[in-house]
């Protein structure tokens, strides 16, 4: 099997601003694994892990997990990855959890994906998920094949519980306190790209154009 080449990224922007929905479009054109702090976290309160149990009490409130449980969380999920080029999605969230990082690993990218919170407030409102996979739906975007089942392995999907009206507001309330730090923190490390836009299909092809220059060699072959 060939070496990988190392490449690190990561992925932020509001709470619905599109980094799952532009992460998968990332995945399906590069290989690189792929941690989504959020995926990862509902995945152990499904399984009523410790970990599980204690991020909870903070996501249902629309709060962040605390970063000393966050940041032994990720480093350890990065560990188990087995491969040098990744992509973290909602990690690192705050300027503490980014200097952690930066102290284990060197990044190479950081993209920044900035929506409207207005566009926000309305997308929140139509998601669903699944739940052991982290696919998302949207009505009227995205939609499933059969309403109210996931596309690949026909199972259910939920609406998320910090997607009520009243805990997205606290998210991006929490989103709008502690994200400037960790977007300056890369700007300095100079590895900050940012994109503007209202959908998650414009922002994509200035997203796939910079990847395409930045990481030829994990283009995944389209046959
Ligand atoms: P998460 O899971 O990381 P958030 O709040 O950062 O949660 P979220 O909600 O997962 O981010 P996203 O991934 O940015 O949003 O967006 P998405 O899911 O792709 O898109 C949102 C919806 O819009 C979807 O339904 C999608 O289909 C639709 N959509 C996308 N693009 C378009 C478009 O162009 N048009 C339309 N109409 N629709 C579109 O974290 C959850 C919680 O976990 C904890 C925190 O408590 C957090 O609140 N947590 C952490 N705590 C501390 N530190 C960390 N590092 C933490 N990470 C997670
Ligand atoms: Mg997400």
């Amino acid at each position: 099997m060939a070496a990988t080449v190392p490449f690190k990224a990561v992925i932020m922007g509001a709470p619905a601003s599109g980094k799952g929905t532009i992460a998968s479009r990332i995945l399906k054109n590069f290989s690189l694994g792929y941690i989504s702090s959020g995926d990862c976290l509902r995945r152990q309160i499904q399984q009523n892990t410790p970990i599980g149990l204690e991020a909870q009490k903070y996501i249902n409130q629309g709060k962040l997990v605390p970063d000393d449980l966050m940041i032994k969380f990720i480093t350890d999920e990065i560990k188990k990855l087995n491969t040098e080029a990744w992509l973290l999605d909602g990690f690192p969230r705050t300027l503490s959890q980014a200097q952690a990082l930066w102290k284990v690993e060197k990044l190479d990218l950081a993209i920044n994906l900035v929506v409207p919170f207005d566009v926000i407030i309305d997308r929140t409102k139509g998601r669903l998920v699944h739940l052991p996979s982290g696919r998302v739906y949207n009505q009227g975007y995205n939609d499933p094949k059969v309403p109210g089942k996931d596309d690949v392995t026909g199972e259910p999907l939920v609406q998320r519980n910090d997607d009520k009206p009243e805990v997205v507001k606290k998210r991006l309330e929490q989103y709008q306190q502690q994200s400037t730090p960790v977007v300056e923190f890369f700007k300095e490390k100079d590895i900050l790209k940012e994109f503007h836009g209202k959908t998650s299909d414009e922002i994509w092809k200035h997203v796939l154009d910079m990847l395409i220059r930045y990481l030829p060699v994990h283009i995944k072959s389209q046959n």
